[in-house]
């Protein structure tokens, strides 16, 4: 196992909910943890439990060579750290900050040019869940600098290096939580057409929960039909049976009165995906019609 600690001091910017958190496990894996934050207050928790509170975002880079990142947005980054550039020769940036790819990009071209490292991160994970194997870490940009500080990085969460492009990191971030918020939309429009019978949403949330798991295990085979268009192999359920079905949905929603504008969407595309011949496919064939004009 490397020595965790082969650098002084780990500084954290920015302790909102997610920077509290990471602050806080690496003070319990015994890192030295400098912190910054805009509003004071949000330091004096931390500093009973042993952090140091840097007096200036000056002083917070000039403590560590890692500076870790975790602010609201790129535009807070870029207005903190631009006119301190001039310090970030020789550091390593992890910046945590939830952003675009060319935002990404941006950042760590100019860090670059600063003389730092750089490697910019996406968090898959609420805070609660930092520290467990299942908060998942999406690293891209300087390949070196993830292998070096990888065990410090490893305190967070279950961590992966994407690529050595700075922006794919926060491209896998996006359509990761792209697939949680189809998940999440799904599950609150079942919601509101199981309530409107009486049914509480924790009766059916244990169905739902057993569905979703079950019905996860099939995306593995719809990547491969999606990667080899191999989309009219073992099918179960046909994409022209679905769409079908969905009219049924469809119904049934308008006939109750309840807004269906969540998933609406999909019956468009499922029956142009029919139309340009895959009726005989199974649903995965729909990436036929979603996706942009790359292979
Ligand atoms: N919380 C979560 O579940 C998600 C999980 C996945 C990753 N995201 C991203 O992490 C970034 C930080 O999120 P957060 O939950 O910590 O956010 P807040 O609690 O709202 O804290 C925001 C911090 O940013 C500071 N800040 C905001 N604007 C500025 C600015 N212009 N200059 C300097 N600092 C700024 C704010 O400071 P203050 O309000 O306390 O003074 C907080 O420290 C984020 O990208 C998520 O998308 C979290």
């Amino acid at each position: 196992m490397k020595n965790k600690r082969n650098y002084a001091s780990v500084t954290v910017l920015g302790l909102g909910k997610m920077g509290t958190a990471i602050s806080r496990i690496l003070l319990k894996e015994d890192f030295q943890v400098t912190t910054w934050n805009r509003t004071r207050e949000k330091s004096y928790a931390l500093e009973s439990e042993g952090a140091s509170s840097a007096v200036s975002i000056e002083d917070a880079i000039i403590k560590s060579e890692v500076i870790i990142i975790s602010l609201l947005d790129y535009p807070s980054v870029d207005a903190l750290l631009r006119p301190v550039e001039n310090l970030m020769t020789g550091k390593l940036i992890i910046n945590l900050t939830n952003g675009s790819p060319m935002q990404a990009c941006k950042t760590a071209a100019y860090m670059l040019s600063a003389g730092a490292r750089y490697l910019d991160g996406g968090i898959m994970a609420i805070p609660q869940m930092l520290g467990q194997r299942e908060a998942l870490l999406l690293f891209s940009g300087s390949e070196e600098a993830f292998r070096i500080n990888e065990v410090m990085l490893t305190t967070l969460g279950t961590c992966k290096f994407i690529s050595k492009e700075p922006g794919l990191a926060a491209l896998s971030d996006l359509a990761l939580l792209t697939a949680m918020y189809g998940m999440y939309s799904g599950y609150l429009q079942g919601v509101a057409l199981i309530k409107s019978a009486g049914i509480s949403a924790s009766a059916f949330t244990p169905m739902a929960t057993q569905w979703l798991q079950a019905m996860s295990k099939s995306l593995s085979r719809m990547s491969e039909a999606i990667d080899g268009k191999t989309y009219t192999d073992n099918v179960g359920a046909s994409l022209s049976m679905q769409a079908s079905s969905f009219e049924n949905l469809v119904d049934t929603y308008q006939t109750i009165g309840i807004p269906i504008d969540l998933i609406l969407p999909l019956k468009k595309y499922m029956e142009s995906t029919v139309a340009k011949g895959y009726a005989d496919a199974n649903f995965s064939a729909v990436f036929e019609t979603i996706k942009g004009s790359r292979p």
